[in-house]
């Protein structure tokens, strides 16, 4: 069942970073302790029939309560670097305006719980959780949102900037943007491609403002963007669905991967979706277009595409998967779809160094005396480590790798039925459990730094 950890670590060079990764609505709870005013999650999740089961981030995994204990079963693990996210309407509970200090607080102790532990530190501002009073001026679909955002972003460099090794803007808009606006699966719920399309180029240009805003708070800070780029694969070599995959390339990741690394969106994008253009306004594409020092990539599955004329922009219906196997979420395991994307991208774009901030499976094993055999994930997990070891080896600039995720959590319109966790949260006790796979990733992590 694939190479052991030790000969896996000898494939990553010394200074390569293993981390894991969070985000805070997944995780924090405490949904209305000590100033916390709701998100868009908060109020998603409280609607029927929105999240399996009727779950809510109300409590999660408690993280803001037992923050001491999770930052010691980091150092149990012992990754390098911790990736989460800061909860805007924690620290600015109406998205703007009064500063809660006690929100700013809470990272302070995070950040110097991460420091004394020597765990390096990857904030992400937007992880999802948009101020809910910032919907009733439209959310991401008014284009004051970026220059709340940008304001956001000043005020967590100034305060929290000095503990952080990297910050990176956004998580996956292309889930924010898609998933809340078009598919109507995740917060705010929208399904207009009018919405989706302002909501786009909003993001887009939060980003920009907001790198901006980072640089001129802290000219040294490391700053990035997290995306979830596609690996877009053809169903078949015809030219039909060679030409599909191309227009769902543009869509999916032109859209973003356009403005932020080349300043354009892609014609055939403009072309097919008029609603974009509407929002575009002159200098735009420039604050988008901002040098960054690195991008992250969030890959877990591929999308398999065929030509489609009859579904809507980009024509691009779904193909069956190719391998067998799946994850307990049912998404297709395929670890070729990781250097694939990764080929493609840098061919494509010029494009800094990057890291894997979130790579992982859903993997539902159950404690059982005391322990999870989670099998299905450790196999997973290395062979998506393989396949980034072959990427470093072929010379792509890959600096580090963040399993998804430090802990089971809320897996948004899933609830808390998936577990990505390497390590185990039962939901009524909140007693945590160290899986097999974590175990595994712990001596990796010793053989890498051995
Ligand atoms: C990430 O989202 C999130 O950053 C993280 O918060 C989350 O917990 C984690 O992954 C696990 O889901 O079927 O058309 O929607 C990943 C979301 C999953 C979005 C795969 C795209 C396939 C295409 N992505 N999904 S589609």
């Amino acid at each position: 069942i694939g190479p052991s950890p030790k000969a896996l670590a000898a494939r990553f060079p010394a200074d390569f970073l293993f981390g894991t990764a969070t985000a805070s609505f997944q995780i924090e709870g405490a949904a209305q302790a000590d100033g916390r005013k709701a998100s868009i999650w908060d109020a998603f999740s409280h609607m029927p029939g929105r999240v399996k089961g009727g779950d809510t981030g109300d409590v999660a995994c408690d993280h803001y309560h037992k923050l001491e204990a999770d930052l010691d079963l980091m150092t149990e693990l012992g990754v390098a670097a911790y990736r989460f996210s800061i909860a805007w309407p924690r620290i600015l509970p109406d998205g703007a305006g009064a500063v809660n200090e006690t929100g700013i607080g809470f990272y302070d102790r995070l950040l110097d719980g991460l420091q004394s532990r020597g765990v390096k530190a990857f904030a992400t501002l937007y992880h999802w959780d948009l101020p809910l009073a910032l919907m009733g001026r439209g959310g991401w679909t008014d284009r004051d949102t970026a220059r709340i955002f940008a304001d956001y972003a000043s005020l967590v460099t100034a305060r929290l900037g000095d503990r952080l090794d990297t910050i990176v803007t956004f998580n996956e808009p292309w889930c924010s943007v898609y998933m809340g606006h078009l598919m109507g699966v995740h917060a705010p719920g929208e399904r207009s491609i009018e919405a989706a399309m302002a909501a786009l180029h909003v993001t887009n240009l939060a980003h920009g403002l907001g790198v901006q805003a980072i640089r001129s708070e802290r000219p040294e800070l490391s700053v990035g963007l997290v995306l979830n780029p596609m690996s877009v694969l053809p169903a078949s070599d015809s030219a039909a669905d060679r030409g599909a995959a191309e227009r769902a390339n543009d869509f999916h990741n032109g859209a973003f991967f356009g403005p932020v690394f080349e300043g354009a969106y892609p014609s055939a994008l403009l072309d097919g979706c008029p609603d974009l253009s509407r929002n575009i306004q002159p200098c735009d594409l420039e604050v988008i277009n901002q040098p960054l020092d690195f991008w992250g990539l969030n890959y877990y599955t591929p999308m398999r595409v065929k030509d489609d004329p009859s579904s809507p922009f980009p024509h691009a219906g779904s193909a069956p998967p190719v391998q067998p196997e799946k994850t307990d979420i049912g998404w297709e395991i395929e670890p070729a779809g990781l250097s694939h994307v990764v080929k493609y991208l840098y061919g494509r774009y010029q494009l800094p160094e990057f890291f894997i901030t979130e790579n992982g499976a859903a993997d539902n094993t159950e404690v059982e005396n005391g322990a999870v055999s989670d099998v299905m994930r450790v196999e997973y997990l290395t062979s998506h480590l393989g396949v980034a070891a072959d990427l470093i080896a072929e010379g792509y600039p890959l600096k580090g790798y963040f399993a998804w995720s430090l802990m089971d959590n809320f897996e948004w319109a899933e609830g808390y039925s998936m577990r990505f966790g390497l390590i185990h949260v039962d939901y009524e006790t909140q007693v945590r459990t160290i899986k097999q796979s974590g175990h595994w990733y712990t001596s990796l992590l010793a053989a890498h730094a051995a």
